[in-house]
């Protein structure tokens, strides 16, 4: 029996309203479908999925047919390669239609995987149990590239992960528990996932042999069930695959035998996986292998790859996550912030084709709070593409919980410039804007083999959340929250308000109690999990807050500072050049200000410090108390799981609100007005 925390989402409870019950059971008692294409993929995962959830929330399995021999109610699954009112490969219709006595529920998809989307469409509507009635949707995703990234390693471990080892590999071997991957590619399907890479972009020995005849057939494998439910199967490579297992003694992208090797390589991947998405990698970043030991840039590297599988029509992702890791915390000329774009910028109009690059949303690493890359838009002849995380790495690693969908709508809706006013990155990254070929958003996953999938049983709202939002980015953050309550924890009017307002609550109750006003970091070195205020600031990595006694932040001003702020669009450069303008929550991103520094709130800085964090440890305690309300509404399981979290963050949450109100009390020596207990 598959517990209620591991079916996440797709619970499928008996229907609870017996009208709506009814109502259902008379639609979709019997099926109209081709026979033909009741075989094909993925409508064969599509139907499973519905007679699963009928004889689990209505109690009967639906009778399939080829044609309807009655005068009776049905429900018609048709595909129209050509349908007028259905726009890209994916969309569907799903239309109630009654006449007379008969009534009908018409899915129209334009391919088998419009249709499992419309099944899921269906069944996420039934969960909720909203009337079909008059139903006339007509839906597709906004983004044709809807990719999720695990970063398993062959050893079973899960970099970032949070959630248990993982359920791809163990003890460098993958797994042979493939009911659980058809599980994760179920709930990836649900909320509109196409695609997935399998390994960490740290690739380390055994996972640079996954491209090799030795390991393909078993990534064959993997690769079949994700396509059952519309999921194109990638891989991360290692650069030097070459020569470290290819017999080749270089890995220089214009070496001749490299590319040959790379060519036949291709070659391999396609006899095993005809249908095959093509590489994701991280190169010349944190020490993993690129073009720069050869002199050679990132665009003669990408190109290399995109050769190779550009008869297969399979992509390269190229991240762009690429800085100087090893730099002097002395040197105060260097700014981490600025080097995806100084990289990237000059390369622009050289990639292929079927090269994306892929770039995190912020410029320096998935932080509670930092502006959005300014790579979006600056490059008019490279596709790209977005790269969320789910995983929570600076977020609470899943034992807080921190609802990120609202943090990824302002990245989605912000406004880049890039073509004057409404050159939002949504429309950069749906390939509107600059018409490019090929686009989408991916995200780190935050899965592992835990029961409830994602450690906290509320995160599973962030996976969720991240296929919704990217199928459709202009759903509202409160929109999905229920979704996802609902289909989780059912329709009771007093769950679905105290779980979606403890949801929406968390981002900022997180940010409020972690490193103040954009600053980032203040975590414990390495781990990432829990206080350190000064960490990482004599280290090499590039994250500084450079508090003293007098002030803090980092000087991105084109006058004074690392220039960085110039390397947005006007007027968001301006705006975040100028001290008055900036948007406080960035203030400490882009200027160093004294301690007494007012804010456009009215408070000084060193003030608001001390009120975020006593009223963000305050509230932390509030979501555990809104949480035990519940007690006896939620199943045992669940309850307990949340309940734990939650105290664990409250007390943690104390921790983080002492240690930060402590150091920046030592640091200015100015007491809080309201003469709290600071130590
Ligand atoms: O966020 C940082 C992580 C690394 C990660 C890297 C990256 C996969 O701390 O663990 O490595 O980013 O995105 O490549």
């Amino acid at each position: 029996m598959k517990s209620a925390l591991y079916k996440a989402w797709l619970q499928y409870e008996p229907v609870q309203d017996q009208k709506l019950a009814a109502a259902y059971s008379r639609l979709l008692r019997t099926v109209v479908i081709d026979q033909e294409l009741l075989r094909t993929t993925p409508v064969t995962a599509a139907v499973q999925e519905l007679q699963q959830a009928c004889e689990s929330m209505l109690g009967f399995m639906p009778q399939f047919q080829a044609e309807i021999t009655l005068d009776e109610s049905y429900f018609d699954i048709r595909i129209d390669v050509s349908a007028p009112n259905i726009l890209s490969e994916e969309g569907y219709t799903l239309v109630h239609d009654q006449q007379g006595g008969q009534e009908k529920l018409i899915l129209t998809g334009r391919s088998g995987k419009g249709v499992l989307y419309g099944v899921f469409h269906l069944l996420r509507l039934m969960a909720a149990e909203s009337s079909l009635t008059g139903l006339d949707v007509r839906d597709e995703p906004a983004n044709s590239l809807r990719m999720i990234n695990q970063w398993d390693n062959a050893d079973g471990s899960v970099e970032r992960g949070y959630s248990g080892q993982s359920i791809f590999y163990a003890n460098g071997a993958f797994t042979k528990d493939l009911e659980r991957v058809k599980d994760y590619a179920r709930l990836l399907a649900s909320t509109g996932v196409n695609a997935i890479s399998i390994n960490n972009v740290n690739v380390h020995e055994i996972e640079t042999k996954f491209i090799t005849a030795e390991y393909l057939p078993t990534v064959a494998g993997l690769a079949d069930i994700f396509r059952t439910y519309g999921i194109t199967l990638y891989l991360s490579i290692n650069f030097a695959a070459p020569l470290h297992i290819g017999g080749v003694p270089t890995s220089d992208p214009l070496d001749n035998e490299v590319r040959a090797w790379w060519r036949q390589t291709a070659d391999e991947i396609y006899r095993h996986i005809p249908d095959f998405g093509g590489f994701l990698v991280k190169a010349d970043s944190e020490h993993r292998p690129g073009p720069f030991a050869y002199g050679r840039d990132h665009a003669d590297g990408a190109n290399m790859l995109a050769e190779a599988l550009e008869p297969y029509g399979g992509l390269v992702i190229w991240r762009c996550f690429v800085y100087n890791c090893m730099q002097d915390w002395r040197d105060r000329s260097t700014d981490r912030a600025r080097a995806a774009y100084d990289h990237f910028t000059p390369l622009d109009g050289r990639f292929k084709d079927n090269v994306l690059l892929q770039i995190k949303n912020g410029p320096m690493d998935f932080q509670v709070r930092e502006p959005v890359s300014p790579l979006f838009g600056s490059m008019n002849e490279t596709n790209q593409v977005l790269e969320f995380q789910v995983a929570q790495e600076y977020t609470g690693q899943q034992r807080h919980v921190c609802y990120l969908v609202p943090q990824w709508k302002e990245v989605l809706n912000f406004d880049t410039h890039a073509q004057g006013m409404g050159s939002e990155v949504k429309k950069i990254v749906n390939g509107s804007l600059h018409g490019m070929t090929h686009s989408g958003i991916a995200a780190v996953s935050n899965i592992g083999n835990d029961d409830n999938w994602t450690g906290h049983t509320l995160a599973q709202a962030n996976l969720y959340g991240f296929g919704r939002l990217i199928w459709n980015p202009e759903l509202s953050a409160e929109t999905i929250a229920e979704e996802w309550t609902r289909l989780t924890f059912g329709n009771d009017t007093r769950v679905v308000k105290t779980v979606c307002g403890i949801l929406m609550q968390s981002w900022p109750i997180y940010e409020s109690y972690t490193s103040p006003l954009g600053v980032g970091w203040m975590i414990t070195p390495h781990t990432h999990y829990g206080p350190d205020v000064d960490g990482y600031e004599y280290s090499r990595w590039g994250t500084y807050h450079f508090a003293d006694r007098d002030g803090m932040g980092v000087d991105r001003t084109v006058a004074t500072g690392t220039g960085y702020s110039a390397q947005y669009f006007e007027p968001n450069a301006s705006r975040y050049d100028s001290r008055e303008a900036c948007p406080d929550e960035l203030l400490l991103f882009f200027h160093h200000v004294p301690y007494a520094h007012v804010l456009q709130s009215g408070k000084p800085v060193i003030q608001h410090i001390y009120d975020t964090h006593f009223e963000g440890a305050d509230a932390a305690a509030g979501l555990l108390e809104a949480w035990t309300s519940l007690e006896g509404m939620v199943d045992l399981g669940r309850f307990a799981q949340v309940t734990e979290r939650l105290a664990d963050q409250a007390e943690h949450a104390k921790h983080w609100r002492d240690v930060i109100n402590t150091y920046f009390y030592r640091k200015s020596g100015v007491p809080d007005e309201l003469g709290r207990t600071i130590y």
